[in-house]
């Protein structure tokens, strides 16, 4: 059975050194309890990560309490090292040390029963000789072990932790799981891969899987976008009216109704795109994102979406300055910059300025009575907003540990030098793409032409 081939691993060590951190950044499960009280987790927990081909189990155990006295309980037993294992064994089924050490009896209960172990400290704060007996009582189990030093604040203590730990554990590496990026978490895997040589094909197995897995993530991703482009591109409100006047009155209701379905659009995406990643608790975490700047806070479109430079290059690139503008936009647009304020592109508005988004227009319809109809947007630089901000909240949910509680923080964005990075073919087939957009007129490879965005 698969079950009973997978790799199994206690993370245990002193409490409140980051082994709930640990268990849910590995694991991707963002419902382990993390809290800076100690002694937070006191039941062994087992989580299952399942994949195609493989998969294994971390156990996240309470920190150990009363190490010197179970050590003692262990010497009384008199045991000569062949036979330390079976007085742990021993030690975890007795009903007195059940009730005197709970801890660690939930502890070592797990490597008991075969589960290898991962012992993890604090980098930040000194070693001590408190930790010997923690670490002695691991090595009368026997199992694979290996140790991860956790920087929670510093990294000040790392060298004389390794000098300690390299003489309990063959292997000690450095692991931080509130900044472990994928990469990361990859290199620890193929670690834990040599640990035990009857795991290593499930977690060979494991790590091109999880590496599948976030390949099609990031599909999903750009999946999600596009989608999201296109209907922000094309919505429009409308309502019946009886006469043209009527439709002006009502300009301001289908304002408020449009600016509202757009947010609701764009806040489903982001819920969407949390969920890819494996960030359930999207309530929690909806409340504490602290998303961009509001999407109609045009004032920020040109630091989310394209600067004015790059607008003068897409204005070009896509035709609206005809032939020989482009050329002098590509050698450097310093020049066309100027130009704009002789008033060189007709319809400058719909590209610089923040103002012109969705114009109102009134229809006469067939059964008498008007349509009034707020949209479909106007300004040039919008789809590229949309993109820049997905793009940013993309790079930030994709990196994000899921053992992070803490409020989604916003560095600066990279999506003009996104689209800077991209070759000048590339950039004038994204700008293309979004004139389509506006102009109501599908793109067919919308998903392919977003994709190097993502690089
Ligand atoms: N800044 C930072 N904080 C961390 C890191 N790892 C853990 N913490 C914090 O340290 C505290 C304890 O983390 P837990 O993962 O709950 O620790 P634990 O070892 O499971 O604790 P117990 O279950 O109480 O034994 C929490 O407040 C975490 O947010 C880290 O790498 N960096
Ligand atoms: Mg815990």
């Amino acid at each position: 059975m698969k079950a009973n081939k997978l790799a199994r691993f206690a993370v245990v060590g002193h409490p409140n050194k980051g082994k709930s951190s640990i268990v849910s950044t590995l694991s991707h499960n963002d419902d382990v309890v993390i809290s800076s009280r100690s002694g937070t987790t006191e039941k062994a927990e087992s989580i299952t990560v399942d994949t195609a081909n493989g998969g294994y189990q971390l156990i996240d155990t309470p920190g150990f309490q009363r190490p010197v006295k179970v050590l003692r309980w262990l010497h009384e037993q008199g045991a000569n090292a062949s036979e330390r294992a079976k007085v742990l064994e021993k030690f975890v089924h007795d009903s007195d040390c059940q009730k005197q050490f709970p801890d660690e009896v939930e502890l070592l209960k797990p490597i008991v029963n075969g589960a290898a172990i991962l012992y993890v400290v604090d980098g930040s704060h000194p070693y001590g000789a408190e930790y010997e007996a923690e670490m002695e009582i691991l090595r009368w189990s026997g199992q694979p072990s290996m140790a991860l030093i956790n920087p929670i604040e510093s990294v000040d203590y790392v060298d004389e932790w390794k000098s300690a730990l390299l003489q309990y554990f063959k292997s000690v590496q450095v692991f931080n799981p509130m900044k472990a990026d994928f990469e990361k978490q990859i290199t620890l895997l193929k670690t834990f891969s040599h640990l035990n040589s009857a795991w290593s094909d499930a977690l060979q197995n494991t790590i091109g899987d999880l590496q599948v897995q976030r390949q099609q993530q990031l599909e999903q991703s750009i999946a999600l976008l596009s989608r999201l482009v296109e209907d922000l591109c094309e919505h429009r409100e409308t309502q019946k009216v009886l006469t043209p006047s009527q439709a002006e009155k009502i300009k301001p209701m289908l304002e408020k109704q449009y600016h509202h379905w757009m947010r609701e659009r764009e806040t489903q995406a982001v819920r969407e795109l949390m969920a890819i990643y494996g960030h359930f608790q999207s309530d929690v975490v909806a409340q504490q994102i602290d998303l961009p700047p509001d999407l109609f806070d045009c004032g920020q479109w040109f630091i989310w979406g394209l600067d004015k430079k790059q607008l003068v290059y897409a204005a070009t690139a896509t035709g609206a300055l005809g032939g020989a503008a482009l050329d002098a936009a590509v050698a450097g647009s310093s020049f066309m910059l100027g130009a704009l304020g002789g008033g060189l592109i007709g319809a400058s508005s719909a590209w610089f300025g923040a103002d012109k988004l969705a114009d109102l227009s009134v229809q006469g319809l067939p059964v008498g009575g008007y349509e009034a109809r707020l949209g479909p947007i106007k300004n040039r630089n919008f789809p590229y907003v949309v993109i820049g901000r997905f793009i940013h909240l993309h790079a930030q949910i994709s990196q994000r540990s899921h053992a992070s509680r803490d409020a989604l923080a916003l560095d600066a964005n990279d999506f003009q030098q996104r689209v800077q990075n991209l070759e000048k073919s590339t950039q004038r087939e994204l700008h293309q793409a979004c004139e389509r957009l506006i102009k109501q007129r599908p793109v067919d490879n919308l998903e392919s032409i977003l994709t190097p965005l993502f690089n």
